[in-house]
């Protein structure tokens, strides 16, 4: 198995980029903000408190995604590989993680992270506001909220991995085609030496 986080802060692309990496390498895509959309969506009571704190720009509670993560993992056992996007977002989720992916004999091959300016950030999701409907997106002061919780909670996260020689940092501003050619040819070397 080969596990994969693709790190950045909201609005880098780990989305978008995302969709192409599983169609290039059929990974399992765990992205923890479309789980609670889709939460949001059914209506659900964990969509219900997730929307609270996601339209302000907050954190939804580490044991709510943590749980999904853990139903997710369990549902697919047989998968290449788990492309994990927006998870883990903070230290807890990541030692959580860490925990999981052991109880299932794998663990975290590599943290790619994606850097882009705050400015670029914030013009991409004001954009996107346009078409998605997404009230996190819409409001300036609450993009500034999420940069704020990104660098306070999320960044540590790239740490814990650094610290372990799993992660890589790219530029995430330039094409999508050539932020993806990046992308690849770090997974294509490092499975190469797995
Ligand atoms: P997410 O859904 O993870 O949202 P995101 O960070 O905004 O998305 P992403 O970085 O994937 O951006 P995208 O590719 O779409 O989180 C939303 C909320 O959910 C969080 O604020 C939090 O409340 C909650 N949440 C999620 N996970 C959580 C967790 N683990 N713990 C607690 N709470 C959690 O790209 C953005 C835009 O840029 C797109 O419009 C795209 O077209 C454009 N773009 C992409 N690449 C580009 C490029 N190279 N050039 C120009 N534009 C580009």
């Amino acid at each position: 198995m080969y596990n994969l986080i693709l790190f950045g802060p909201p609005g880098s692309g780990k989305g978008t980029q995302s969709e192409k990496l599983i169609s290039q390498y059929g990974f399992k895509h765990l992205s923890t903000g479309d789980l609670l959309r889709g939460e949001i969506a059914r209506k659900t009571s964990l969509g219900l408190e997730a929307k609270s704190l996601m339209d302000k720009g907050q954190l939804v509670p580490d044991a709510v995604v943590i749980g999904m993560i853990q139903n997710a993992l369990e549902t697919y056992p047989d998968v290449p590989g788990f492309l994990f996007d927006g998870f883990p977002r903070t230290s807890a989720q990541a030692k959580a993680l860490d925990q999981l992916l052991a109880s299932h004999n794998t663990s975290i091959n590599m943290l790619i992270a994606l850097h882009v300016p705050d400015d670029e950030l914030i013009t991409r999701m004001q954009k996107r506001a346009k078409t998605s409907g997404r009230i996190d997106d819409a409001d300036e002061s609450v993009l500034r909220k999420r940069l704020d919780v990104y660098r306070r909670d999320t960044m540590p996260v790239a740490a814990h991995y650094h610290a372990l020689g799993k992660s890589l940092s790219i530029e995430g501003v330039g094409t999508i085609e050539d932020i993806f050619g990046q992308i690849t040819s770090i997974i294509d070397q490092k499975q190469a030496t797995h």
